[in-house]
């Protein structure tokens, strides 16, 4: 089996508008995330992922693109793209672009030509019907909008300003591909492949996710555009199962290295219900089954896992599942050490590596997430209590990832000379990266050894892995590889648990307590977490 860097890397995810502003005007940009490239060398990550700065009216923060070969002004220009590829080349990172051809902005130049002129080649870029049928956009209401001008609905799956592109259209495809060879002729380490399972969509009979032709494009797209060149390509597909999944990243069959499944993000919220009907109880026995599954059914060779709890869209896991007061770093690291040590690709999302937490929002006016605004209008229309709606929004609203980066205890958490877009939590005189850069015990350090580990021990992509039956909320399991034999083990609750373990010692991994204590006792503290060889 050929093994890439990225069965070694770890991914660091990147939303441009809230990192580093670097001119005071409230907005994060290239030139700031350039300035804390000397951080990210520091963590020790291998690649940024980074969310798009493509040129785009913003209607959903950058996944609204207007024009794919240019810099959105507010993020900077293409001679500031170059210069933090290069940049960050020097530091050993590479860029993985957010790849955003599900839809495109209703500003770009095809969707402006398609709507103009119904006789245009570009008309059939996007999904145009007479009349509109049931399909519903994530962002609440019809997924069709109506074209006064011709009479026809289009289709959108997200916001109206987002069209859908028609995949069946080829020249379309042949563009999308010229598109991604321009980013990859530039030196980008990979692609993030938004809601790439919705590509092979089939509008009429209703079918949206894991069409008929999926595979098929992506196999096109391989062959034309990354096939050739060592690049990581991680598809974002919500409705994977780990059969689904073998069909993308098995090796043999030249779609992608990985996807990112959501079958344990599904645990936040009610099941069958939409994510507002959130559930902020770890159910610890459910998320041991559903990793178990995934970690033995993509095993090396026929899949790979990409590993992670947070991104753009999600709220912070310290504050769903961890617990955010008074075992804040107690249970990031528990959260992370779980995690970090199975197989896969891990990701750390902004923030995550000092602890950030969820945002107190306390009223509407502070949101400014398309989804979460859209849900409380529905919401409100359909007379639900605003409390409530405001709750969702606290719990589990997308703003919660995307308050700004907290770097210091200053003012603006020394994120902005001005006046950032999104409040700042004020968490940030305690919370920040200088603060944690100067404990040796912080979650900072935690996260830094987790990366090295990663780029060290080969185990961690080689051995397999095994649950071990323990008490409900303790998850340990066991990677065993030809010589040597793993165990994680990390307690999820906030009471003791008994861990009664007759292994014998040869080497601590990483640990956030004194593991030989534990298992003398065989007694686990709130939030006790490590790895250990074992004898
Ligand atoms: O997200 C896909 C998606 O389906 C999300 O809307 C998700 O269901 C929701 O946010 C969970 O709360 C991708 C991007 O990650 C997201 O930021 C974009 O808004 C969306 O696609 C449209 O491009
Ligand atoms: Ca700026």
């Amino acid at each position: 089996m050929k093994k890439h860097w990225w069965h070694q890397a770890t991914i660091y995810q990147i939303y441009p508008r809230s990192f580093m502003d670097s001119n005071g005007d409230g907005i994060g940009d290239l030139k700031g995330i350039i300035s804390k490239l000397d951080y990210l060398e520091k963590l020790g990550i291998t690649a940024i992922w980074l969310s798009p700065v493509y040129q785009s009216p913003m209607d959903d923060n950058g996944y609204d693109i207007s024009d794919y070969q240019a810099i959105a002004s507010i993020f900077g220009d293409m001679a500031d793209m170059d210069r933090l590829l290069a940049e960050a080349k020097a530091r050993g990172i590479r860029i993985i672009m957010d790849l955003v051809v599900n839809h495109t902005s209703d500003e770009h130049a095809w969707f402006i030509e398609a709507r103009e002129n119904p006789a245009s080649p570009k008309r059939d870029y996007y999904i145009w019907r007479d009349q509109p049928n049931h399909l519903q956009s994530t962002f609440s209401g019809s997924a069709w909008q109506y074209d006064e001008a011709s009479g026809q609905y289009y289709l959108h799956l997200f916001s109206k300003r987002q069209p859908d592109l028609n995949w069946e259209n080829a020249e379309l495809r042949s563009k999308i591909y010229d598109m991604m060879n321009f980013w990859i002729d530039k030196g980008i380490g990979g692609f993030r492949m938004d809601v790439i399972d919705l590509i092979g969509k089939l509008p009429d009979q209703e079918i949206t996710g894991n069409g008929p032709k999926l595979h098929t494009y992506l196999k096109e797209m391989h062959q034309a555009t990354f096939g050739q060149h060592d690049l990581l390509t991680v598809g974002e597909t919500w409705g994977a199962t780990p059969a689904i999944a073998r069909q993308y990243s098995k090796p043999d069959n030249e779609e992608l290295s990985m996807v990112f499944q959501f079958e344990h993000i599904g645990l936040q919220h009610q099941p069958d219900a939409p994510k507002w009907v959130y559930r902020d109880h770890l159910d610890v026995p459910a998320l041991k089954a559903i990793f178990t599954k995934w970690q033995t059914e993509l095993t090396l060779g026929q899949g790979w896992n990409s590993l992670f709890w947070n991104n753009h869209d999600l709220p912070r896991v310290l504050s769903i599942w961890g617990n955010d007061s008074q075992y804040r770093e107690k249970s990031a690291k528990a959260l992370a050490i779980l995690l970090h040590l199975m197989r896969g690709t891990p990701y750390i999302y902004q923030g995550e590596e000092i602890g950030m937490t969820n945002y107190p929002f306390e009223s509407l006016d502070q949101v400014n997430d398309i989804e979460s605004l859209n849900y409380a209008k529905e919401a409100l229309a359909n007379g639900a209590d605003a409390q409530d709606i405001l709750d969702s929004i606290r719990k589990v609203g997308r703003d919660n990832a995307r308050t700004p980066m907290q770097w210091t205890a200053k003012a603006q958490a020394g994120f902005t000379t001005g006046q950032a877009w999104l409040p700042v939590n004020p968490n940030h005189d305690t919370i920040n990266v200088q603060a944690a850069l100067a404990d040796p015990d912080s979650i900072f350090y935690t996260y830094q050894k987790l990366v090295a580990l990663r780029k060290e021990q080969s185990w961690l992509v080689d051995a397999d892995f095994t649950l071990l039956e323990t008490t409900d909320q303790v998850f340990a399991y066991i990677r065993k590889d030809q010589t040597d034999r793993y165990l994680v083990v990390a307690n999820l609750s906030d009471q003791e648990q008994a861990f009664p373990c007759v292994e014998q010692v040869a080497a601590t991994i990483i640990s956030n307590t004194d593991e030989n204590q534990v298992l003398a006792q065989q007694q686990l503290a709130a939030w006790d977490a490590f790895c250990v060889k074992l004898a």
